[in-house]
């Protein structure tokens, strides 16, 4: 018998909502803050939906206290919110900006009076436009210059924040950002993908090393990553290859390193065509299988692969497929399909199961190491009622679900102890702009106003309450 929903989480899960610099801050040219690849990206035309920047954004920089004041109004009880590397250390090397790191301290200090917990990210993918001219993280040289970044950032945090998380989603930054060029810096080379995943990884072992010799014991690192739940379309042996292949790509390109010590050696193998990997240094592994405090994972939706000789005719998927060049490294051969089902505005098919199949994958492959949902949600085309209300039950069904999902988790053993709701505010989505709203509180574009969704609403009586209110309890 499956256990009643209205079965609590535990008392100290965390309830919390997610965001980014980039997506939310706006202010980029204010106290001594540079560029970073995703200024040049976005000012580029023909890279962003409509031309959109994040020179405003939502203007949190500015709105930081409402937006504090608003979290502890629905009940939220964490919060995880990245720094601009730009911003406290402009060209990405030497002294820190005081005036950068003072805005995060006192972010921090404010969520601190409201009882909110603070989790930070060093690096959503806001590199300072002078490494990328250095070459970026296909260059190893980017892994050093982020270590000493977390030494700085956690020597001036440390004190009050206990939950770091050194990258978020390298998979994006390497093989979206260099192979299939649709994220910042737009380059669509297979190699550099692959040397920048292995230079990402190499950051975040070093930046564990970096942030250890300066927290306190009680300080907790982890990494998020969006591991991927990857199906193959059918039982045929060349689809169950594919589904590897992707796997490898996808997931063990960061889990072999960071967990178990080596790259899946069926990933050097497929690879092979384009190197041979000899980036990878004698002692690279060491540094970066560095024991972890948590890991952090993003879900938001499934992939189905099949060989190409195997495919039949069907919707194909635009997820990971739309860009003119491939996000996965010799893989032409591989058929991304649509995944059946209900769909948001992002065209990614909602599918809970595949948040708990992903949560126990973890269970197994990291046993002991406590888990957060860093993020999960859902984009919809939200509107404002005449009544002044933003109704969203697509959303609450979507929040609904996942959670459910997470709690089928829990009790089948999973140590998971939060979950961060992608996003707290409407936001810049990347490449689609301002077009695509992941928040559960509006932002309208014009005057900057925040008004809570009915999906902050009903998750933010799920955080007070600790359990779920039924999907239809919609306000
Ligand atoms: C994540 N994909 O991005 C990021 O961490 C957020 O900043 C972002 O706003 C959110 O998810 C919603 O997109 C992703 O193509 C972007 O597979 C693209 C993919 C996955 C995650």
């Amino acid at each position: 018998m499956p256990e009643p929903l209205t079965v609590s989480f535990p008392p100290a899960f965390l309830w919390g909502a997610a965001t980014s610099a980039y997506q939310i801050e706006g202010a980029v040219r204010e106290d001594g803050r540079t560029p970073s690849i995703w200024d040049t990206f976005s000012h580029t035309p023909g890279r962003t939906a409509g031309g959109d920047t994040g020179d405003i954004a939502v203007d949190h920089y500015h709105r930081y206290r409402d937006d504090v004041a608003l979290m502890a109004e629905l009940g939220l009880t964490a919060y995880r919110f990245s720094v601009s590397w730009p911003r406290v250390q402009p060209t990405g090397r030497g002294p820190a900006v005081q005036v950068g790191l003072d805005f995060y301290r006192r972010l921090v200090d404010e969520l601190l009076a409201h009882g909110i917990k603070p989790a930070v990210t060093l690096y959503h993918w806001d590199l300072p436009q002078e490494l990328e001219d250095a070459g970026g993280w296909p260059e190893r040289e980017t892994a050093l210059r982020f270590a000493e970044y977390a030494h700085l950032v956690g020597e001036a945090l440390g004190d009050r924040v206990e939950q770091w998380i050194t990258l978020n989603e390298p998979w994006c930054s390497a093989f979206l950002g260099y192979g299939s060029g649709v994220h910042a810096p737009g380059r669509t080379e297979p190699l550099a993908a692959l040397r920048a995943a292995h230079h990402l990884n190499l950051a975040h072992g070093l930046g564990v090393q970096a942030l250890r010799s300066v927290l306190p014991p009680r300080g907790s690192v982890a990494v998020s990553l969006n591991s991927q739940v990857i199906r193959p379309l059918s039982q045929h042996p060349a689809d169950l290859a594919a589904a590897v292949r992707i796997d490898d790509l996808a997931n063990g390109v960061f889990h072999g390193p960071l967990l178990h010590g080596a790259y899946p050696a069926t990933l050097l193998e497929a690879t092979s065509s384009l190197t041979d990997w000899s980036f990878v240094r004698d002692g690279d592994l060491r540094d970066i299988r560095r024991p972890l405090d948590a890991l952090g994972l993003n879900y938001y939706t499934p992939a189905v692969v099949s060989s190409v000789e195997t495919a039949p005719e069907g919707p194909r998927s635009d997820t990971h497929g739309a860009s003119a060049a491939s996000p996965w490294p010799a893989a032409d051969d591989i058929v991304f399909h649509q995944v059946p089902g209900e769909r948001t505005d992002m065209g990614w098919t909602v599918d809970p199961d595949g948040l708990h199949q992903l949560i126990m994958r973890y269970t197994r492959e990291a046993p002991g190491v406590p888990l957060y949902v860093t993020e999960n949600g859902a984009a919809y085309e939200d509107k404002v009622d005449d009544d002044g209300r933003v109704r969203d039950p697509e959303r609450v069904a979507y929040l609904h679900g996942h959670l459910a999902a997470v709690r089928r988790a829990i009790a089948d053993g999973a140590d998971v102890r939060g979950y961060y709701l992608w996003s707290l505010l409407d936001n810049f989505e990347w490449a689609y702009g301002y077009a695509k709203r992941f928040g559960a509180v509006h932002v309208d574009y014009a005057t900057l106003a925040r008004t809570p969704k009915s999906s902050a609403l009903w998750y933010g009586r799920a955080a007070r309450s600790g359990q779920l209110p039924p999907v239809d309890d919609i306000v």
